[in-house]
């Protein structure tokens, strides 16, 4: 019998029809291993018969919140985690996918020194339903592998998860906007020691899944912020080299367009010049410096066109001459590529510290 509090964080939406089995199993393991358990249901107002099936059970361990402001996963898990005052916490989803009976050897995880608990499919003694799309497998697994370089975890889509309560509390600026709260609670909490338990991860018999394409795409942006907060200098450095190249392409297509419609050579340069510059501080505001908003757009833009003015002039100086008895775009390309290296880190530094005052 374990000793210790353990409260069940369930997030569900439309779920009425699978809750009763799945709360008498919970019931079971409550009666015989884990007396302390209580159930928190965080349902964003299904108006599917959930509070009156709730209310009507009248057990005092279940608490139910009903949200109407809110909706999502993972904002809903975080709304229970901030009631909980258990000592370890479960979450799993509540279609009936995740099996309760696995809760105790979670629980024992823990108390054995594990920082995290996943309930896992993917090592030894885990597995999943048959019936599973071709398609739902390669989501699954491109999932899986753009988490690698956060964590080791086989199967850190896993919504099944287990902690203690000091260890959410050690999250550091949690953003639940993500649909999968795992990995960002893995990361954030800092847990080093994960232990995967084998889990049957069984099909939904009611209901039906809310993995939609909408909630795919804000996993991969959730990955890409979960880069920043872990390597946010590299991913800045990086982003800034890469919105360099894109610069550097458009730069050559802009000359075909602007030598064409302008007269004077060097107007057509500097008209390219300038639009390229605008186009680079414009990304480069957004994915190399995205927490600089300190000071006035304006002012940031006036910044970053003093900070070019280095590889400006080298590239206006290149692309004009060599244009004498090249194409002018093989000449622009020469300039801004020329220009770009003799100014990337000064660059980069000058914007990151001056220009957006990161
Ligand atoms: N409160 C709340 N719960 C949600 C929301 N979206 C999903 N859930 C619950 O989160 C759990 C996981 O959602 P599922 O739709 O089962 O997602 P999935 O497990 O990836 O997909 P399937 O295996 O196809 O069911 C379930 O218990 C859902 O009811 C939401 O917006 N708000
Ligand atoms: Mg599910």
């Amino acid at each position: 019998m374990i000793q210790e509090s353990v409260t069940i964080i369930l997030p569900t939406y439309k779920e009425a029809d699978s809750l009763p089995s799945l709360i008498d199993k919970i019931e079971q393991i409550k009666k015989a291993s884990i007396k302390q358990l209580k159930l928190i249901i965080v349902d964003d107002d299904s108006q599917d018969g959930t509070i009156d099936f709730i209310e009507n059970l009248n057990k005092p361990w279940i608490t139910l919140f009903t949200r109407t402001e809110d909706r999502g996963l993972s904002s809903a898990v975080i709304h229970g985690l901030d009631q909980c005052d258990s000592e370890f916490c479960i979450v799993m989803d509540a279609d009936g996918s995740h099996p309760p009976d696995t809760i105790p050897s979670m629980v024992e995880a823990l108390q054995n020194g594990a920082d995290f608990a996943v309930g896992s499919r993917y090592v030894q003694g885990g597995s999943t339903q048959d019936g599973w799309g071709i398609l739902r497998w390669v989501n699954s697994k491109i999932a899986t592998i753009m988490a690698r370089p956060f964590t080791n975890v086989k199967d850190p889509m896993s919504g099944f998860l287990g902690f203690r309560l000091e260890t959410y509390h050690q999250a550091d600026e949690l953003n639940p906007i993500g649909y999968k709260i795992g990995l960002e609670l893995i990361v954030k909490c800092g847990c080093k020691n994960v232990i995967e338990v084998p889990i049957h991860f069984k099909t939904r018999k009611y209901g039906h899944s809310k993995l939609t394409f909408k909630v795919q795409w804000e996993y991969f942006h959730h990955v890409l912020r979960l880069v920043r907060y872990t390597h946010p200098k590299l991913v800045s450095f990086c982003s800034f080299g890469i919105v360099g190249l894109s610069g550097a392409a458009i730069y050559v297509l802009l000359l075909s367009l602007t030598t064409q419609i302008i007269a004077s050579k060097q107007l057509a340069i500097i008209t390219a010049i300038w639009l390229t510059m605008t186009w680079n501080f414009y990304w480069d505001r957004r994915l190399a410096f995205w927490n600089a908003r300190s000071r006035p757009l304006f002012m940031q833009y006036l910044g970053f066109v003093v900070v070019c003015a280095i590889p400006v002039i080298v590239n206006f100086y290149l692309t004009n001459s060599l244009s004498e008895e090249n194409a002018i775009q093989y000449a622009g390309l020469i300039g801004v590529v020329v220009g770009s290296a003799v100014g990337i880190v000064f660059n980069f530094l000058m914007s990151k510290f001056f220009v957006f005052g990161n």
